[in-house]
């Protein structure tokens, strides 16, 4: 069916906007596959933040120290914060984080495929930090640029939150690796199992990566994910020879002309099992995202009830 020339020509300028790198606003037209597109992909990071706020949770209890337990309790709020911040960037586009939530409790929506991973010992709450948050910067820093203006505005404020996380992380492994050997072995033992998971983070490779085409002309997307996961393992590789930590990857090893870091091939059937939901704790983090929304249905009651009430008052007072 020809596409009507009205909306042939808004494409164009939306089109030409972008070119341009003009930001898109809520109040501009998009055609309805950018608004379905930026949906998809704010409503998963939403939900990852959200879930992504378990495997750490798990340790604020048991943190080793008070002052450990200070900055572990300020990062996962945090990451209730980068939720709700994306959460409203995706009302700009005309969905209710109700809505969204939904979508994530009854497994229609995504989100990353990290967070369904165990936490098993501090270790890993070290590792999360510097290399889940720290694959999360070089994602996100990309994304600050993106064109959609509420969701880049979101991510210049997380960004900067996540480099506290990271540093904090990067600082646990630090004194990890200087410690005791049962100390090192625990964090070798993390980067172990935290390693290829987070290679993962950055989505499929280009050639299986049926999103990217469209959201990087839309310029969401201004880097592929390979493209990403290269600058990760470049970053991240200096970090674990400063720790004396080992990558669990025989084929890496630096190309001398491309700097570049190369890698080993990822296993793309953990990587797909993981987003059928068969990782190792894909039920578990369902299970604790239902139990909490039911928990917290009274407090959505009140909240309703009181806007009611607020509501009604301001009426008679109006009246
Ligand atoms: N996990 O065509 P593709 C954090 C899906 S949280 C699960 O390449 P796209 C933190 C993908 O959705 C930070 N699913 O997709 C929080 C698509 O499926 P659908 C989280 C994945 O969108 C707490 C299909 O695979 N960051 O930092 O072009 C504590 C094909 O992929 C994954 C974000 O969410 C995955 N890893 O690119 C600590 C960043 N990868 O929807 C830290 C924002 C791919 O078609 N998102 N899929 O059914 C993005 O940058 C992009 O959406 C992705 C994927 C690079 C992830």
């Amino acid at each position: 069916m020809p596409v009507p020339t009205e909306e042939a020509a808004l494409l164009a300028a939306f089109e030409a906007r972008i070119a341009a790198g003009e930001s898109i606003e809520p109040k501009d037209w998009m055609p309805e596959r950018y608004r379905k597109q930026l949906t998809r992909m704010m409503s998963q990071h939403a939900h990852s933040e959200i879930v992504g706020m378990l495997p750490e949770g798990n340790w604020i209890t048991r943190a080793p120290s008070l002052r450990r337990k200070l900055s572990l309790l300020a990062k996962v709020q945090d990451e209730a914060g980068h939720g709700l911040y994306i959460y409203c960037g995706t009302e700009t586009l005309g969905v209710d984080r109700q809505e969204l939530t939904e979508q994530l409790l009854d497994g229609r929506a995504k989100y990353s495929s990290i967070f369904n991973y165990p936490t098993l010992t501090w270790a890993d709450v070290g590792v999360i930090g510097w290399l889940v948050d720290g694959a999360a910067i070089v994602n996100q820093t990309v994304l600050a640029k993106a064109s959609y203006g509420p969701y880049a505005r979101a991510m210049v404020r997380i960004c900067k939150e996540e480099n506290f996380h990271k540093r904090q992380g990067y600082e646990v492994c630090m004194v990890l690796s200087k410690g005791t050997p049962a100390q090192k072995a625990m964090l070798q033992d993390a980067v172990n199992r935290f390693w290829w998971p987070s290679l993962m983070m950055f989505g499929p490779s280009d050639t299986n990566s049926p999103n990217s085409a469209e959201l990087l002309k839309w310029r969401v997307k201004r880097k592929t994910n390979d493209e990403l996961r290269q600058r990760f393992v470049n970053l991240t590789v200096p970090q674990a020879i400063a720790l004396g930590i080992t990558i669990p990857d025989p084929d890496l090893k630096l190309n001398e002309a491309t700097g570049d870091w190369e890698f080993g091939e990822i296993d793309w059937s953990e990587f797909h099992a993981v987003l059928k939901g068969e990782g190792p704790c894909n039920h578990e983090r369902m299970a604790a995202r239902q139990a909490a929304h039911k928990e917290g249905e009274w407090v959505r009651a009140a909240a309703t009830a009181y806007a009611e009430k607020q509501k009604a008052r301001q009426a008679t007072a109006a009246a």
